[in-house]
């Protein structure tokens, strides 16, 4: 449901701040990637920087002046209740594993979500000053141009995304065995190990389809919402419309759906060399 009419914010005003936020924390996160900063591990794989932590800062600060009844939801432990009933859903540095790397490819993810629908959504990658964008209902955009799903109607002829979850070495759930399924079905599979800048390349008809396993809201709020509004689809792993809060992902141009849901559906998911 909308907001009511005398607490309604244009969708339009919130994508103008998110973008301005986005790029904010993408310049910190640029400055800072040739810096010596710290890495501190969350699980035996699972990584945070000091700079993910400061690039939230900045941004809950940036949120808060300007919208300080909002509620924000984002990945360094954060959740704040607002009495608007927004909340904004972030990601600060989606992509850690490579940053921590100095691999040059991730991304800022925020998105602005009414009783548990994105009413907006940008991804920003700042290396390579592209900024994806949507409003709901309005299309999506990257920098400025607008951007459509492929055209691709064959998984033979398909160009996949995927990722692995954390928990990778104490879990079956490993995606393994689907990567295995897929990689002898189609043209490629790639990881590019930020599942936001993922769901945007499905939107740009860069790749045709995309699934990961174990995501979070601040992983796809913002990058679901723009690829749906740039004529994707998005799902569970049994077809059922993906909520905010959905972590087997399913996304694509839509024509290549139906026959990814058949190979996931019969395959296990586990890798075959695994307990
Ligand atoms: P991150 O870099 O923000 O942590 C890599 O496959 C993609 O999935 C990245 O977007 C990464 O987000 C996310 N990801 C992988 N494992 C995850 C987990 N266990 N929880 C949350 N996000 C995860
Ligand atoms: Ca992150």
């Amino acid at each position: 449901m909308p907001p009511p009419d005398n607490q309604q914010i244009l969708k339009t005003d919130l994508l103008e701040d998110a973008v301005r936020i986005a790029r904010a924390a993408g310049t910190l996160l640029k400055e800072r990637l040739q810096t010596d900063f710290s890495v501190h591990y969350k699980g035996e794989v699972d990584i945070v920087t000091e700079v993910d932590r400061a690039a939230q800062d900045l941004i809950q600060d940036q949120i808060l002046q300007k919208y300080p009844d909002h509620g924000i939801l984002g990945e360094e432990d954060l959740d704040l209740h607002g009495a608007s009933g927004y909340v904004w859903i972030i990601d600060p540095l989606d992509g850690t594993t490579n940053y921590a790397h100095r691999f040059p490819v991730f991304s800022v993810s925020i998105a602005v979500a009414f009783e548990g629908e994105a009413l907006c959504g940008v991804v920003y990658n700042p290396m390579s000053e592209e900024i994806f964008q949507s409003v709901l209902g309005e299309g999506a955009s990257l920098n400025a141009c607008p951007i459509r799903v492929s055209g691709t109607d064959r998984l033979d002829r398909s160009l996949l995304g995927t990722g692995f979850p954390y928990n990778i070495r104490a879990t079956t759930d490993t995606n393994l065995g689907y990567f295995g399924e897929f990689a002898v079905r189609t043209q490629g599979i790639r990881r590019c190990g930020s599942a936001a800048l993922d769901l945007c390349f499905v939107a740009a008809g860069r790749l045709d389809g995309f699934w990961e396993l174990n995501l979070k809201p601040w992983d796809i709020a913002a990058g679901a919402l723009i690829l749906r509004e740039a004529g994707g689809k998005t799902t569970d792993f049994t077809g059922r419309p993906l909520g905010l809060d959905g972590s087997r992902v399913l996304a694509t141009n839509g024509r290549i759906h139906d026959e990814m849901l058949q190979v996931i559906r019969g395959s296990s998911g586990e890798g075959q060399d695994r307990d």
